[in-house]
């Protein structure tokens, strides 16, 4: 029987069944590990869900999804900021294949503003460092870099072959700041094989960025209802649809980690009064440490989905309480809702009842749920690359999250509250007044909350599993990125890029829903992909085996 037979209901109620299908083909161990990370959602009262294993090192020989500490570090968290000069310290690949293949967007604020996104800049490295150690060509290329553009500030970034000569980057960068004392020079230790994926990299990146560059200039934005947003990159444009609401909020957008950013921004983010958290595996770090220095609390929003975008705006006037604010902000919402529900619903029409499949990084595989729920369609799968287990049971679970040798390998700062700088936001009785009208502070509920029972939640998702998804699920449209893409389309289901978007973009925000609603429709209703014939079903295939000596 086909899978496009079975209803959806059907082929959800049935995981179970292709979960086992999945492990049957890994030898004993491999499959006791992997059935802990392949779980079937079940939501109990109080958001209880099952428990996941994340975080953990890849199976040696699986073909996994993942990256880097240095992609996560470099191109994820600092990535996006235009004026700090970013020096890769090692093999020119890095720099290159880090360098916009994000689709990371900047808009510099006047003519003669620095931007250094559009330069990848690098040391290079050859083996005579790899042999003599590489601290003086990396030293040589700051002062070439400050020759050029003497900018604001620079970040160093090591890669794996740094680690392993052991030239020392932080004391290149306090040497080079004696040289330039205008300029803040700092560096991260974030070599590719630090931790089990990129997720050590962003909290690498947190710990430097708070350390060095935050609370570095007392300089607040001028205007009322002043608040940060933490883990928004700008993909896509995303963070100018975001920038566009705000303003018409009349709220100010005082810093965005770190899509559309400048290192002033960064410098003086904590003066402003609220931290919004948008990608909370990427940036929560942040948001933790600047609540203990500066007393700025946080909670968790979500810009992706028109009503997820609706509600976000809400908790945040309701944060400020501003009776002024919050009636702005509806009718805000009000106009902005009238073109989205008019394409929405006529979206609807043509994809209610088809499904679809996330798998991504870390936080996009929940928030993009939002989108298809919106114009009818049913999320049968999710998982994150390298997401946590907060990420998917909520941060309920943080005490019982066993630290392993690798977590230890990423330093935890120790964060006391600042004595002269330190000051809290809201009084208890308004804090009190906040968590009754159900906007949590410091909270994330996780994935798995709101997702279907039964649903299969796959953590560091693989090349066979997602081939035994396919074939069972054949969803109408599969996210991930580009080295899923290809094979999913000869298979003839379309791959939308949730990564980079593919060419596209904005999806955040109002108008980024309407552009999503529209691109999905285009997707699941064509039937291009289903003319795809695979090579292997074209041609006959090669078939090898092994002989071994024995
Ligand atoms: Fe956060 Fe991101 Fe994501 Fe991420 Fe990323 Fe990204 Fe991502 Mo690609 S910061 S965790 S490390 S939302 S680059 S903008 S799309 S894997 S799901």
């Amino acid at each position: 029987m086909s899978a496009k037979k079975e209803s959806t209901a059907d082929l959800i109620a049935d995981s179970a069944h292709v979960r086992e299908e999945m492990l049957k083909k890994y030898p004993p161990k491999v499959a006791r590990r992997r059935a802990k990370q392949i779980v079937i959602n079940k939501v109990e009262q109080a958001e209880q869900v099952p428990e996941i294993l994340a975080n953990t090192r890849t199976i040696p020989g699986i073909l996994t999804m993942r990256g880097c500490a240095y992609a996560g570090c470099k191109g994820v968290v600092l990535g996006p900021t235009r004026d700090i000069l970013q020096i890769t310290h090692g093999p020119i690949g890095c720099g290159f294949y880090s360098w916009l293949t994000r689709r990371n967007q900047t808009r510099p604020k006047g003519d003669g503003d620095p931007n250094f996104m559009t330069y990848a800049m690098s040391t290079d490295m050859q083996e005579e460092e790899i042999i003599f150690g590489g601290e003086k060509k990396l030293k040589k290329a700051i002062e070439e870099a400050v020759e050029l553009f003497h900018p604001k500030a620079i970040g160093i970034f090591a890669t794996c072959p740094v680690g392993l000569i052991g030239d020392d980057v932080h004391s290149a960068a306090r040497e080079m700041e004696e040289k330039y004392p205008d300029i803040n020079i700092f560096a991260f230790s974030c070599e590719g094989y630090k931790g089990v994926s990129q997720s050590a990299g962003h909290h690498i990146a947190n710990n430097k960025v708070f350390s060095d560059v935050v609370g570095q200039l007392e300089k607040p934005k001028e205007g009322e209802f002043r608040f940060n947003i933490l883990g928004e990159y700008n993909i896509g444009g995303d963070a100018f649809e975001i920038e566009r609401i705000i303003d018409a909020c009349g709220m100010t957008l005082h810093s965005t980690f770190s899509g559309n950013s400048e290192y002033e921004e960064f410098a003086s983010a904590h003066t402003a009064d609220l931290n919004v958290v948008m990608c909370h595996r990427s940036i929560n770090y942040m948001a933790d440490m600047m609540e203990k220095r500066y007393g700025i609390p946080w909670f968790k929003i979500n810009f992706i989905g028109a009503a997820a975008c609706a509600k976000s705006l809400r908790k945040i006037a309701d944060y400020f309480g501003d009776e002024k604010l919050i009636e702005r902000v509806k009718k805000v919402i009000a106009e902005e809702m009238v073109e989205v529900e008019r394409v929405r619903q006529e979206v609807r029409e043509r994809c209610e009842g088809k499904t679809a499949m996330l798998f991504v990084g870390g936080s996009r595989a929940h928030h993009y749920q939002e989108l298809f729920k919106e114009i009818g369609m049913t999320t049968m799968s999710a998982g994150y690359e390298f997401g946590h287990r907060d990420d998917y049971e909520g941060r309920k679970v943080l005490p019982s999250i066993t630290v392993d040798a690798d977590t230890r390998n990423i330093e935890e700062l120790t964060v006391e509250a600042d004595p002269a700088r330190y000051r809290p936001r809201q009084d208890e009785a308004a804090v009190a007044g906040l968590q009754e009208k159900d906007l949590r502070l410091g909270d994330y509920e996780g994935m798995m909350p709101d997702m279907l029972d039964n649903t299969l939640i796959i953590d560091d998702l693989n090349h066979h599993e997602a081939e035994v998804l396919m074939e069972r699920y054949k969803p109408d449209v599969f996210c991930a990125g580009i080295k899923e893409k290809y094979v999913i389309q000869k298979s003839g289901v379309p791959l939308k890029q949730l990564h980079s978007y593919d060419y596209s973009g904005p999806y955040a925000g109002f108008r980024g829903a309407i552009n999503f609603y529209r691109e999905m429709d285009r997707l699941v209703n064509s039937r291009i992909f289903k003319y795809v014939k695979a090579p292997w079903e074209k041609n006959p295939e090669l078939a090898g085996s092994y002989v071994w000596n024995k």
